[in-house]
């Protein structure tokens, strides 16, 4: 049942579609699909990008190296009771000193790029002033060895290791922090951008806002207010853009700019026009504190309204920063969200999860497929956009190495194979997704959660740092040689 006060044509106005458009079925709305027999039999288009991500803390190590500053997750990980096991990011891949072997590793699987993170704390130890050459030197050292081996280097400048510095000075509470990660950013475009030509500005701002600033489950582990941390969020997108604009000042020509950003997964219970109509709205309010404000330069009626006294302050000139145009957008899925049609005053709603609902070893992700189908589709449909990566997709699971040194992590094959086919669809249907990051090359350091979910396509052993490919590498492997699924 659709809210009657949304038309058909409301709905497209909604959406910035012409009255034309509006008539059109809604999975229509993307450009043509491609022809040929490229794509027959699961094949991507040619020159996709079969990659995989990383991000510093969770693989690096050396946290005391080089001149490196520590950053929150180095104070909150080590605070008594924050994360499983007290287990901290200290030595985590130790990929700082075998970055070289895992390179081979990549290389061995046939991977056309690799998404890391820079450590902001390496380049500039208190957030601000003089860049510490040796935190370049780490960087400029692996790039350099990606390229040799054949493989794109793809940067994202933050994934959550705040230096504590800022923090002290509070954080992305305060508005000069946004400030400091634009001209950070553009110092490492700067230095970078001579061999890495595709740069993220920041990772997943769900999860370092609300999970950090509002939930405390994250560094700095804060539970702020509503209006607090709805500021905190309005500071996090202005870095973003302010980080945009300093790349674009600083960069080489030929550079690309984007993020990878974890939208709310909205997924239409069944495909029907009705749901996915509402789909297609929760999509865009949903996720219209992050990527919808980015997209459209503008906080949506509904989001300001549903905080009243507690929205952001903010100005024009910031939202116009904010939505400054990108290259391309970074897409982290994971878990579905199921929506269905409904006739409350936002026209749709979540639909509760089943206690038989299936999900991986982490409990929060569960497994739906047609997420990565969704995600590039609503983001396509909503806003045009025309170069998307999946930057991050893949799943924990229980892990054992047998008897014959082998891990045969059925599950997560079942689970990348089914995803995987999920993306085909989309890209059949002309959803220009350029390219595919599974998360992750090792397993690693999983923020709360430890050295206790591993989500590698590789083993570690976190006590002799063996690594040990698993089946899933194989099936990923074989995927990458194909260019697609069998
Ligand atoms: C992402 N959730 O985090 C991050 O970008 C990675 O650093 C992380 O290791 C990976 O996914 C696996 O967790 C998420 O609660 C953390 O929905 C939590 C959620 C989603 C993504």
């Amino acid at each position: 049942m659709m809210n009657a006060r949304f038309s058909r044509r409301s709905f497209a106005r909604l959406l910035g579609l012409s009255a034309s458009a509006a008539s059109l079925p809604l999975h229509a709305l993307g450009s043509a699909p491609p022809t040929g027999s490229d794509l027959a039999g699961g094949r991507f288009p040619e020159g996709f990008v079969w990659g995989s991500a990383t991000a510093s803390y969770q693989v690096e190590g050396a946290v005391r190296e080089d001149g490196r500053g520590p950053s929150i997750w180095d104070t909150f990980s080590h605070m008594p009771g924050k994360t499983h096991n007290g287990d901290t990011g200290d030595i985590a891949d130790d990929f700082y000193h075998r970055y070289l072997d895992d390179i081979a590793l990549m290389k061995e699987l046939g991977l056309k790029g690799f998404r890391f993170s820079i450590s902001w704390s390496r380049i500039f130890p208190t957030g601000t002033g003089a860049a510490n050459p040796k935190g370049f030197d780490f960087y400029d050292r692996m790039i350099d060895a990606l390229l040799a081996a054949g493989i794109q280097p793809y940067c994202t400048l933050y994934h959550w290791d705040l230096p504590q510095a800022l923090e002290d000075k509070g954080g992305w509470q305060n508005k000069d922090t946004a400030k400091a990660f634009g001209e950070y950013a553009g110092v490492v475009a700067k230095h970078l951008s001579d061999r890495a030509k595709q740069f993220m500005t920041v990772n997943e701002l769900s999860s370092f806002v609300d999970i950090g600033y509002r939930e405390g489950r994250h560094a700095p582990g804060l539970r702020l207010d509503r209006g607090r941390h709805a500021q905190v969020a309005h500071h996090a997108v202005l870095g973003h853009g302010l980080a945009v604009q300093a790349i674009r000042a600083n960069a080489k020509p030929g550079t690309k700019i984007g993020l990878a950003d974890n939208p709310a997964a909205i997924c239409p219970v069944i495909e029907t026009r009705e749901h996915l109509e509402a789909a297609s709205r929760a999509f865009r309010e949903e996720n219209a504190k992050f990527l919808t404000v980015i997209m459209e330069g503008k906080y949506t009626e509904q989001y300001l309204r549903g905080l009243g006294a507690d929205a952001p302050k903010f100005t024009d000139e910031e939202l116009k920063t904010i939505g400054s145009p990108l290259d391309f957008v970074g897409l982290n899925v994971y878990g579905p969200h199921w929506v269905r049609a409904s006739s409350s005053p936002k026209g749709y709603e979540m639909v509760e999860w089943p206690a038989s609902y299936p999900h991986m070893l982490s409990d929060w992700l569960h497994v739906g497929p047609e997420s990565l189908y969704w995600v590039p589709k609503h983001t396509h449909t909503l806003w045009g956009v025309k170069e998307m990566y999946i930057t991050e997709n893949g799943c924990s699971a229980s892990d054992v190495v047998n008897n014959q040194g082998q891990v045969l992590d059925t599950d997560r094959v079942m689970y990348l194979r089914n995803y995987l086919t999920q993306l085909h669809r989309a890209v059949s249907e002309g959803v220009p997704v350029k390219g595919y990051f599974l998360w992750s090359l090792l397993d690693n350091y999983e923020w709360a959660d430890g050295y206790d979910r591993r989500f590698g396509i590789t083993h570690v052993d976190f006590r002799t740092q063996k690594r040990t490919p698993k089946l899933s590498a194989e099936f990923y492997k074989a995927v990458i040689a194909r260019n697609g699924l069998a």
